[in-house]
Parts: structure tokens; sequence; C-alpha cells
């Protein structure tokens, strides 16, 4: 598939997502959100790829919507809530359910639904120069793609009101401090960490990784209880995968695991 807004690329068994409008902080364009989409959904269809990586060209991750997009309409006949239906939630609802890992290299400032898909991935590390900004309330809107729903579980519901509230513009090492990401690192080693951590998980057993975003995501709405079943049944599933096989076999024979991710 040809992009004009987004590169992909794929190799050892993980899709790089890169959003690709350097000149604008990669700020979402209909037809970036529309392009991210489609790479998304390629990359869950391909059995060759185990991890998808998402990264920004140039100084930024991504800047939000972008507000110049003359596609947006103006105040008359915008319809903001039809744009989050047809294009974002879409994506952020197949980023949460997807059976694969996603790693977010945050490289820049993460803004507005820029942030939100930073937090929909799986684990974000960013580079120490890399910022947070829930961009939203500066410009009267409320944060979406997500954000209301991942950010209080992240950080926590105070923190998530005042980041919300008074959109500040928090640094890196801040978001991890309050686990909103998983790791900091220098600027110049982002790329060669987050490849690092993807290769690593497109190794993996690819559908215990996929059970345990299952699991995750479920614990949200569930009981302790209800839980505790769904456990016992994603369980059952995953010892009779080949991946628990080697696992065990690979621990008894004290070698490294050569996971098929099925
Ligand atoms: O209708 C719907 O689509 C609903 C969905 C809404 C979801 C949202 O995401 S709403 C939030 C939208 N995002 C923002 O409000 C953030 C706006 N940007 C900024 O506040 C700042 O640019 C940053 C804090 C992100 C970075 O600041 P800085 O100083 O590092 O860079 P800059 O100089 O402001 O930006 C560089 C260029 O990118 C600049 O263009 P220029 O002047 O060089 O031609 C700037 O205008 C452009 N840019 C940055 N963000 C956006 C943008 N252009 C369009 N849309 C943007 N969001």
């Amino acid at each position: 598939m040809k992009y004009q807004t987004i590169l992909y690329e794929t190799r050892d068994q993980v899709a790089t997502i890169t959003l690709n409008r350097p000149e604008r902080l990669n700020a979402i364009s209909r037809q970036l959100i529309e392009e991210f989409g489609q790479a998304i959904a390629t990359a869950e269809a391909d059995a060759g790829v185990r991890c998808v990586l998402l990264t920004g060209a140039g100084r930024g991750f991504c800047a939000g919507a972008d507000l110049a997009d003359p596609s947006r309409g103006d105040t008359a006949t915008r319809d903001a809530g039809a744009a989050l239906d047809k294009y974002y939630n879409p994506t952020i609802r197949r980023m949460r359910a997807m059976a694969k890992p996603i790693v977010a290299a945050v490289n820049g400032v993460a803004a507005g639904a820029g942030m939100s898909l930073a937090l929909a991935s799986d684990i974000a590390i960013a580079g120490k120069s890399a910022s947070f900004l829930q961009a939203f309330a500066r410009i009267g809107l409320l944060p979406d793609a997500g954000s209301t729903w991942l950010l209080p579980r992240l950080v926590g519901e105070q923190r998530a009101r005042a980041l919300a509230m008074l959109a500040p513009q928090i640094s890196a090492e801040q978001a991890l401090a309050w686990g909103m990401i998983w790791q900091v690192v220098e600027d110049a080693n982002l790329m060669d960490e987050a490849r690092t951590l993807a290769t690593k998980l497109a190794s993996g057993p690819t559908l215990s990784l996929a059970r345990i975003k299952q699991a995750l995501m479920a614990s949200n709405g569930n009981t302790l209880s209800q839980q505790l079943d769904l456990e016992r049944d994603l369980q059952r599933e995953l010892g009779r995968s080949a991946d628990f096989a080697e696992g065990v076999a690979a621990f008894l024979q004290k070698r490294p695991a050569k996971f098929q991710g099925r």
C-alpha cells in the first residue's frame, strides 16, 4: 500500500509506522489518521508481523489534530464528534484490541490526540527531550481518542484532572515518574532502544502477549471474580499452545526459548 502521510516498513517481524508530516510536527490530518488506521489494520492482518513500532519523523512525535486542515470545515459546519467516530475511535479500539504488542517511541512532543496515540500503545518509551501535552483545553476541547479513559488509569485521577484542565507541557522524566511511560532514554539512543524492545517482543510468545493485553483490558470492567474466571479461560488456551510447551522445554533444557507465536 502506498501512503503519503506515514511510512510503513516491516523488518524482523516488526512493522514500523512513522508519522510523516515533520513540517507540522506530524499533526493528524484526516488523511494521516485514515492512513494510520489502514497501517494498523495491515499490521494486524499480516501473520509475518508480531509487533508494531510507532514513532514520528523529525523533531515531534505528533502534535494532535491538524488545526489547519481545511477538511475540518468551519465552526458552522464542523462536527468534531463525527471525525472521532469515523477516524480516531475505530483506530484506538483496534490498537487496544490488537493481538500484537504496540511500542511507541516518543521522539518529541506528543500533544492532543498525538498523546492519546502514545498512551494507547502497550509500552511507551521516550527520548529525554520528548514532552507530553493534553493540549485540548488550551483550544476549548476535551481530551479525546481515549485520553479521558487511559490517562487516569496510568497516572491516577488527580494528575489526570490537572493534566487535562491545566494542560501543562510535561517532560519525559515527569511522565516517567508518574507512570505514564515505561522508560526514558537518551535521544540519540531512542530508536535503537525501541527497535531492540520491539524485536524482543516480536520474537516472544505472541499469543501469550495477546492474552495479556486482553486480560488487562477486560480487568477495567470486571470484578475480581470475573477476572479470575477470565484468567482461567485464557490460561487454559495458553496451556495448550506450542509456545507454552516450548517455554517449559527451554527452561528444563536450560536454553533460550524459540517462540513461534502460536
Ligand atoms: O475535529 C477534530 O479533529 C477533533 C479532534 C481533536 C483532537 C486533538 O488532538 S485537539 C489538539 C490539537 N493539538 C494542539 O492543540 C497542539 C497545537 N500545537 C502546539 O501547541 C505546539 O505546536 C506544540 C506545543 C505541540 C509544539 O510547540 P513548538 O513550539 O515546539 O512548535 P511550533 O512552532 O508550535 O510548531 C511547529 C510547526 O507545526 C508550526 O508551523 P509553522 O509556524 O512552522 O508553519 C505549527 O503551526 C505547526 N503545528 C504544530 N501543531 C499543529 C501544527 N499545525 C497544525 N495543527 C497542529 N496541531
